[in-house]
């Protein structure tokens, strides 16, 4: 069937031939202008005066629109409305928006911009968290999650360590900046084509600000050229900017950022400086671990206050404490606003307890793996949130990658290389995930289908997914060709349009094959019903004693005359209906905000990695020797697919632990602001060898066809990269204190390596 054949992303042969359309490759009408965003310099400050005049002047210049031509509410913020679209009198972030210049061109519209001079009177800057922290400045009030009663435990501890830690940012860099085109309808009604993970979100955005009803507004998308999150909020405001220049020109326009411009406007994964104490008994298990995260969410809200959430929920990753108390504040910065990005806060925690136990087992002198070994999750464990764990893998795939990777023979080859080698170093860490699939605030998981059967027996299908090259589109053909039993070819996926599938949830939470498959599902069975109606009544048997198998009707297992096209036929002649819409929502979940307990998500996905590397000791680089992992797909449906999220995924983790580095100076300016000062992993930097093997296991009802969610999870493997590289510096220089303090560029492995002994 569909399932069983190993599947080809549907997009890899307009990829490859450069023929899938973006939003910078849509058609544009005639007479499109473009538009350029004119964005703050200073960090914080009050507007005092803005010139326009020399810009407006310019020839080829439409329009230059500011808050001041917003019909409706200036408001973009989700999840708090605390960000306008347009700064007004004071700016919050170097790169906030402040005005839309429109013209015939995009040149034209840049030129335009460099002739504006804006008058802004200075006001204190906050870079950092921990100052944040100090000068009172948050987005709400802080979260708390509680498990047993961690003071108390610490008086039984054998060993109790404190410390702090640094994670810093990530950058998205979807190859696809960010980007809308607007076009205007009859009556008012506007188009947008956006590269957004959330198209009602954009929808219902674009309506408030204009003052008009959501109905006016249509959002469509065909696919992103990649979002890992941060075309999860972060799409909306160029969508409503294009919107809102189409509404007073009545033209469409068109408004797609340059690298440079989205580097400096969008925020990124939120930096956390936090600070733990874990207490251990003389067996080396876990007893306590309290934490306090500091969350830099930037000038405002936007998902902060879910991520804050996520990270409590991963604070402790794959292990079992039964004390715990994690507490967390979103502070308030002049940076962007930072957003969601794959792992969504979860990487961030877990790294604070990883940096923990390695705090841990440096001093008391044994591996961080005995540490870890010995507080696996086991079955009917409780997390801090109160959802007990159920099918828990954790030990499964822990001891399924110690042994399919011989694990005594790696060992010995680290240990025979460090002992040959003075100035090449080995170091090896194990990384243990466990991560809760469904968005935590329960509301959002739902999601919907649309299919319709033409008349010819071919299929189009819309809902809520977006397609970002994770594959979720394939698989929901695949959904439907298992169901229907004809061939992927007779499916199509429908662009994802808020005119078919309305009020969905963004394209997150690695939920979207789970929360739209499961509606495609549905929609498929009901009309497979429909359908075995009709050919029970041609053959004049009963409903359940007809089935469909490989584009044929059979009647008691035996092959009938009819073909799936012909059955299509006779149903339009019955008048049956061949379109069907589903609603899904994924049941048993909730969780309750004024006790933080519930049971907020629909499974766990579990896996353990193994990587080595080697450190160069005389300059500090490194390389990564190899990646060797053990994953939970469940019953992986679509298994190319699904190894190539863990593959990209891994890589993405460990970019962001080693070499990927923002940095803002101290006026909040952007230093890393292009490809040339920010560093992603490429091939040269990928471990050389990445093993990724199943783990065999039962998957999850609550899973699509019980292939497990697989977006996420596995970025969280490549946090095991931080710890491999500080094991080889410490088998390089036993002086070494290890450092907390991500990412671990080669400049801090070269300090550590030549780090004296404190006094
Ligand atoms: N987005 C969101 C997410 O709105 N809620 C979530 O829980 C979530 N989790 C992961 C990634 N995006
Ligand atoms: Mo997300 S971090 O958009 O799943």
């Amino acid at each position: 069937t569909a399932l069983k054949k190993s599947i080809k992303n549907r997009d890899s042969y307009t990829h490859v031939r450069g023929e899938s359309l973006y939003v910078d490759d849509v058609n544009i009408r005639q007479g499109t202008f473009h538009a350029v965003v004119f964005d703050s310099p200073k960090a914080h400050g009050k507007i005092k005066h803005i010139d326009y005049s020399k810009a407006e002047a310019l020839e080829g210049v439409e329009r230059i629109l500011t808050y001041k031509d917003i019909p409706g509410k200036n408001q973009i913020g989700g999840i708090i409305p605390d960000e306008p679209l347009f700064a007004e009198n004071e700016v919050h972030f170097c790169g906030m928006p402040i005005a839309l210049i429109i013209a015939e061109t995009e040149f034209i519209a840049r030129e335009a911009r460099r002739l504006i001079t804006i008058d802004i009177e200075d006001l204190p800057v906050i870079i950092t968290a921990k100052d944040a922290k100090e000068k009172g400045s948050f987005i709400n009030e802080p979260r708390t999650f509680n498990l047993g009663d961690s003071e108390k435990a610490f008086e039984n501890c054998e060993y109790i360590f404190e410390g702090e830690t640094f994670s810093n940012g990530q950058e998205h860099l979807y190859i696809e900046a960010q980007g809308a085109y607007a076009e205007p309808l009859e009556n008012g009604n506007i188009k947008i084509t956006s590269s957004t993970q959330g198209p009602t979100a954009v929808q219902k955005t674009t309506a408030l600000v204009l003052g008009i009803a959501m109905h006016k507004i249509e959002v469509d998308v065909t696919r992103l050229g990649g979002g890992f999150g941060g075309k999860e909020d972060q799409a909306t405001p160029w969508a409503v900017m294009a919107a809102l220049a189409t509404y007073h020109l009545n033209q469409s326009v068109k408004l797609v950022l340059n690298r440079h411009d989205d580097l400096r406007m969008t925020g990124k994964r939120h930096p956390y400086e936090s600070s733990y104490k874990i207490g251990l008994s003389k067996d080396l298990k876990i007893l306590a671990y309290q934490v306090e995260f500091l969350q830099n969410s930037g000038a405002a809200a936007d998902l902060s206050p879910a991520i804050a959430e996520r990270t409590l929920f991963h604070a402790t990753n794959s292990y079992y404490v039964p004390n715990v108390t994690t507490k967390v504040l979103s502070c308030k910065t002049n940076l962007p606003p930072n957003t969601a990005f794959r792992g969504f806060g979860g990487p961030q925690g877990m790294f604070v307890i990883e940096s923990a136990i390695a705090r841990a087992a440096d001093s008391i002198g044994v591996s961080a793996r005995t540490i870890q070994e010995a507080n696996l999750l086991d079955e009917n464990d409780t997390f801090s949130y109160g959802q007990v764990a159920k099918q828990v893998e954790a030990k499964n795939s822990w001891n399924s990658a110690k042994s399919l990777f011989e694990i005594e023979s790696l060992d010995q080859e680290v240990e025979d290389f460090n002992k040959n080698n003075s100035v090449f170093k080995k170091g090896m860490a194990f990384m243990p995930i466990c991560f809760g699939i469904s968005f935590t605030n329960t509301p959002m998981n739902h999601a919907r289908a649309l299919v319709h059967i033409y008349l010819d027996g071919s299929v189009g299908i819309s809902t809520a997914a977006v397609e970002m090259g994770q594959g979720v589109n394939t698989k929901i053909i695949q959904i439907a060709a298992q169901v229907f039993s004809i061939p992927l070819e007779s499916i199509k996926i429908e662009s994802t349009n808020t005119t078919r599938v309305a009020n969905t949830s963004p394209s997150a939470a690695s939920s979207t094959a789970d929360l739209n498959g499961k509606a495609t599902l549905k929609a498929c069975n009901i009309l497979l019903e429909r359908l075995k109606k009709v050919a029970s009544k041609y053959h004049k048997v009963n409903p359940d004693q007809v089935s469909l198998k490989d584009g044929f009707v059979y009647v008691d297992h035996e092959k009938s005359q009819v073909e799936w096209q012909h059955l299509i036929s006779m149903a339009m002649i019955e008048r049956v209906a061949l379109t069907e819409n589903a609603h899904y929502a994924t049941p048993e979940i909730h969780f309750d905000k004024s006790k933080e307990k519930g049971h907020p998500f629909a499974y766990h996905v579990y896996g353990t990695s193994i990587i080595t590397t080697t450190v160069d000791c005389m300059r500090g680089t490194y390389e990564f020797d190899s990646a060797k992992i053990v994953h939970d797909y469940g019953k992986s449906m679509s298994k190319g697919i699904d190894l190539g999220q863990v593959e990209g995924a891994l890589i993405q983790g460990i970019g962001w632990m080693t070499m990927e580095e923002i940095s803002y100076n101290e006026d909040g300016k952007l230093l890393s602001n292009a490809l040339s000062t920010y560093k992603i992993p490429d091939l040269f930097s990928v471990p050389k060898h990445v093993e990724t093997v199943p783990l065999e296991t039962d998957g999850h009802v609550l899973a699509i066809l019980k292939s497990k969610a697989v977006g996420e999870p596995p970025l969280m493997y490549g946090i095991g990269a931080y710890f491999a590289i500080q094991n080889a510096i410490k088998a390089f220089n036993p002086n070494y204190n290890m450092k907390f303090h991500a990412p671990m560029t080669p400049e801090k492995v070269l300090m550590g390596l030549y780090e004296k002994k404190p006094d």
